[in-house]
């Protein structure tokens, strides 16, 4: 209800999530109250909407279950006896334990964060300050996509790509490896445009999606296989002569090389590798071949496989065969953020190391590290971790090894957070964070290429703080411990570190402050007139820099780690994408959100559900020799034959045996990039008979 005299206001801001959209928001704001999030009208690519997740972000910061002061373990880990402390008490216990470790070997201290904001701020400024000042270890941030960025740096130079207005100008759309409609809305609503001005859509994804539903065609390969896919594609464009040989002879960098590899795979070849039937293949070819305008939305779910970087690196290739580059409505994106002028040096101080050089842990394998004794190669054992952004407990494959690390009585955790996650469970410190309501932050985007403020819309909530702030008042104690924690650079407030993000750019401050949004000065076409960023200068088929690094130079196909049926006992792929409703682990405790996702689903195809006398709804045990999730199934025509999906990522403590998909997935790496392979995981499935233990 709204009196008359109440002070209303509307906050502008930006989404904080790991979403390629980064939506601007406006927060309406009633006596101090946040009564309701909506996408900025006035920012063109919002253009006024946002996605079901973030619509309820009202519900999720004034939700019961926020954690809204310090907490101390009280009981044996993972107990979930905590008692609220002060912030004095916390930082200083917090403050002498990093100390006492760090006084015999920083590296036995480990920062662990990801983009649980996207901030730059809030996800890498007053922390990495702090940890390099310590001389902790360093954090391979792996998790998610640098297979796929660095088979994209190898290729074109740099994250860079089409600007996402222009597919609305395409005639043809290849959605590769993405479920636009659940994890990129917005790139969505330009295909959508294209579509209805006659363009092709079609999709390439093993699961048949909310997105494949409403394209033209849909290629249900099988997981992993798209590099073979890709090199017949190629094989065809050069049978028929669907190739710029102009483009190509002036902006490529060993075309000799592909073409012999691509003439190995005719399409009856890749048919049998993906699971498809040729003619699809061919068809594909062919309109990729014939359609000036055609583009390519590939995303970060064709290189969670063993071959992940081979295979962006294959398909990154295609637009400069044909020449769709010279189209401003042509060419590729897999992310944008490669654009950005932020002044991360400036934020993050590596210069704080000094002469230091601590080793790096890879986050993708952190159930191995934390689990390691400690010798000569490794370094010392990890003692100490800190966490924020993040839920690894949940979100890091062969998960019960993290869960088992975590809980060791000799690791001293402190986990920064809104919630209770599975991570926060096994914490000796949980602390309190504000959430992007309640704090200030500069956003680039990986899915855009826009930047955006983001302005605290209201005080944060009980005693919670920004990341920044915890990184700054635990330096102010450190500093009593150690000097150098006392030096100016510690002292930065978090405004402050928003206009560092940008110093010196010709990003405009004072636009931020006003409008919220500021749009970077890009080219149409970026590589219209070639103008790679790579060594070469030219769109690199063959890599120097990949034979430098022991990597196969050429993009081939590189077959799974876990092949189904490679081991009978396991003759089923298992891939995890997310769900719709939630964002990786987060608002999976949104009522409302959860509500919608039901309960943890593996979908599978009728012909493998009815062998395993298997019906819609009854309750799983999916294993491996890595362990057991019990969950229900889902016969819902999603599935392929061949192909289960269990939808993520749900908290373990949410699943019935305690468990989620990541109980299953394995620590090996990809072929470019350290990747996890989340999407390479063989599975047997079967019908739980009694009870789910738990
Ligand atoms: N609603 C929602 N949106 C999200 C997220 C979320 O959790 N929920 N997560 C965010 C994050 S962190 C990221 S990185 C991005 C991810 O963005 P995307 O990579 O676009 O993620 P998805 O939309 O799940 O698309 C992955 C798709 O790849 C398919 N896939 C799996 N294996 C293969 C394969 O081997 N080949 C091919 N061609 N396809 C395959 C899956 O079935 C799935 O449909 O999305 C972001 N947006
Ligand atoms: N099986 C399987 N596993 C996957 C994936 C998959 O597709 N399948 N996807 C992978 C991918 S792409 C990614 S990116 C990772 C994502 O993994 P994570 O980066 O761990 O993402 P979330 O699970 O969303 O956890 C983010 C946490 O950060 C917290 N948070 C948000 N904002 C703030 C803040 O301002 N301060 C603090 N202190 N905390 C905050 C949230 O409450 C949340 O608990 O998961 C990976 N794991
Ligand atoms: S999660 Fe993505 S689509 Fe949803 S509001 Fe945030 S940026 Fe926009
Ligand atoms: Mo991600």
């Amino acid at each position: 209800m709204q009196h008359h005299n109440n002070t209303v206001s509307t906050v502008k801001g930006a989404c904080p999530h790991d979403c390629p959209d980064t939506c601007a928001l406006v927060t309406t704001v009633i006596d101090g109250v946040a009564t309701k999030v909506n996408g900025n009208p006035d920012h063109p690519f919002t253009g006024g909407v946002l996605c079901a997740k973030v619509s309820k972000y009202a519900e999720r910061t004034y939700h019961a279950e926020r954690v809204l002061q310090p907490l101390k373990r009280v009981g044996p880990k993972g107990s979930g006896q905590f008692v609220a402390v002060s912030w004095d008490e916390a930082l200083t216990d917090i403050a002498t334990h990093l100390h006492r470790i760090a006084e015999s070997n920083p590296e036995a201290v480990l920062p662990y964060s990801y983009a649980g904001t996207m901030g730059m701020v809030q996800g890498e400024s007053m922390d990495r300050r702090f940890f390099h000042q310590l001389g902790a270890s360093l954090l391979d941030r792996t998790i998610c996509s640098s297979a796929g960025g660095e088979a994209l740096l190898h290729t074109y130079g740099g994250k860079l790509g089409m600007r996402v207005e222009f597919y609305a100008e395409s005639k043809l759309i290849l959605i590769w490896g993405s479920n636009s409609i659940g994890s990129n809305l917005h790139f969505w609503r330009f295909a959508q445009e294209a579509k209805r001005n006659g363009a092709r859509l079609v999709c390439i994804d093993p699961r048949k999606t909310e997105t494949a539903d409403k394209c033209h065609e849909h290629l249900q390969l099988l997981p992993g296989t798209d590099a073979a896919l890709a090199l017949a594609l190629m094989h065809e464009l050069i049978q028929n002569d669907w190739l710029d040989h102009d483009y190509i002879a002036r902006h490529t960098l060993g075309w000799g090389e592909l073409k012999e590899r691509a003439l190995q795979w005719p399409p009856e070849r890749a048919a049998e590798v993906c699971g498809l039937p040729v003619e699809q293949i061919r068809q594909l070819a062919r309109d990729y071949g014939t359609t000036p305008q055609a583009a390519i939305r590939v995303n970060y779910g064709v290189q969670r496989a063993r071959g992940g970087g081979n295979a962006i690196r294959a398909i990154a290739c295609l637009p400069a065969l044909v020449g769709a580059w010279r189209h401003r409505a042509g060419g590729l994106l897999l992310s944008s953020s490669g654009i950005y002028p932020f002044k991360r040096a400036a934020l993050q101080r590596p210069d704080l190391l000094g002469e230091r050089c601590p080793r790096t842990i890879n986050m993708s394998t952190i159930g191995d590290a934390l689990l390691h004794p400690g010798d000569a190669n490794f370094g010392p054992k990890v003692e100490a971790i800190v966490v924020y952004n993040s839920n690894p407990v949940a979100v890091a494959p062969e998960s019960h090894k993290v869960a088992k690390g975590f809980a060791r009585e000799d690791l001293f955790t402190v986990v920064l957070e809104h919630f209770m996650t599975d991570t926060a469970d096994l914490a000796d410190y949980v602390l309190p964070a504000t959430t992007q309501l309640e704090h200030w932050d500069i956003h680039g985007s990986y899915g855009h290429t826009d930047v955006l403020l983001n302005r605290p819309a209201i005080a944060p909530e009980g005693e919670a703080r920004s990341n920044a702030r915890i990184f700054r008042d635990l330096a102010a104690q450190m500093a009593k411990l150690s000097p150098a924690f006392s030096a100016p650079h510690f002292h930065d407030d978090d405004e402050a570190l928003c206009r560092a993000a940008i110093a010196g750019t010709n990003v405009d401050y004072d636009q931020l402050l006003a409008q919220g949004f500021a749009s970077l000065a890009v080219p149409d076409a970026p590589f219209a007139e070639g103008g790679f960023q790579t060594p070469s200068g030219k769109c690199e088929f063959t890599s120097a820099r990949l034979t430098a690094l022991g990597v196969n130079p050429l993009p081939d196909h590189i077959p799974n780690y876990e092949l189904p049926n490679a081991d009978a006992r396991y003759p089923l792929a298992m891939i995890s994408p997310p769900a719709r409703n939630f964002l990786n682990s987060t608002f999976v405790n949104v009522k409302s959100l959860r509500n919608s996702e039901g309960r943890p689903l593996l979908e599978i195809h009728p012909d493998d559900a009815a062998p395993r006398a298997i019906a819609d709804g009854d309750l799983l045990r999916v294993h491996n020799a890595r362990g057991e999730h019990v969950c229900h199934a889902s016969i819902n025509g999603r599935a392929r034959k061949g192909v289960v999906v269990g939808l993520g990522i749900w908290w373990r403590k949410n699943g019935e045996n305690g468990t989620n998909v990541n109980e299953l997935t394995h620590q090996r790496l990809t072929d470019i990039g350290r990747g996890p392979c989340f999407y390479d995981c063989a599975v047997q499935v079967e019908k739980c008979t009694e009870a789910a233990p738990r």
